[in-house]
């Protein structure tokens, strides 16, 4: 064994790309099997391999870690992303939890019928202008630090990049209103591991193609 993480699921976003996201971000390598069949899934629930069979499922330290949360919790601990003490754990917690509300609409929005998309987009955008996105602003207005919390890099910050660059691939001035969201924006991306994460031929999956969706939705249901 390599010794890097191992990460089992289909060759898009979906649900792993947060762990792309925070691999990437602590600069560790991981490896990639991307399932490509409804049979390769099964493959992996025949052997075992996944506690509620299903993916993502990351092989690292030894485990099978299933359940996106987990994993994330469980990379962000090992690599020192995850706050000093319980009480940073805690806001931590609470920013990344309401990022994947908003994370969990964004995520569906490709899979939503031709003609419910404008909809969907119109409220991914209200709920993200309204409720989401001034929070963060807030935060970073009200303590002047660089980041969400504890004035250093967390799993937290990591989230709000992920999802303000994805909501900007959607609505290109989605930051619009959000000045230090901007600027956020712009320093993070210049973290080395993240700006080596954003250039091409990383592990940073594109937009899903329309052409493709049926062969994830093959794959998963
Ligand atoms: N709570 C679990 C987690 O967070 O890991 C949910 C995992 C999950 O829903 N996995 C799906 C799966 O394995 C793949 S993500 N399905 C097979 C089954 O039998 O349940 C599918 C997905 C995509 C894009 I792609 C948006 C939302 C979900």
């Amino acid at each position: 064994m390599s010794g890097k993480p191992v990460l089992h699921y289909a060759n898009t976003r979906g649900r792993m790309e947060s762990v792309r996201w925070l691999l990437a971000a602590a600069g560790v390598e991981f490896e990639e099997r991307f399932l490509e069949t409804k049979e390769d899934l099964q493959k992996l629930r025949a052997d075992g391999s996944l506690l509620f069979q299903q993916v993502p499922m990351v092989e690292i330290d030894g485990m099978k870690l299933v359940q996106t949360r987990a994993i994330l919790n469980y990379i962000a601990g090992k690599y020192n992303l995850y706050g000093k003490d319980l009480k940073e754990r805690a806001l931590i917690d609470m920013y990344v939890e309401g990022m994947a509300d908003l994370y969990d609409i964004i995520m569906n929005h490709d899979f939503k019928p031709a003609n419910e998309k404008e909809k969907d987009l119109a409220n991914i955008m209200d709920k993200a202008t309204n409720r989401y996105l001034p929070v963060f602003e807030k935060v970073l207005k009200d303590h002047g630090h660089d980041f969400l919390v504890g004035n250093k890099l967390s799993k937290a910050d990591v989230s709000l990049l992920e999802n303000i660059l994805w909501l900007e691939e959607l609505k290109p001035d989605a930051l619009a209103k959000f000045p230090l969201l901007q600027s956020f924006k712009a320093r993070m991306s210049n973290m080395p591991n993240i700006k080596k994460f954003l250039q091409p031929g990383s592990a940073k999956k594109p937009l899903i193609q329309e052409k493709d969706i049926p062969n994830v939705m093959a794959i998963f249901h």
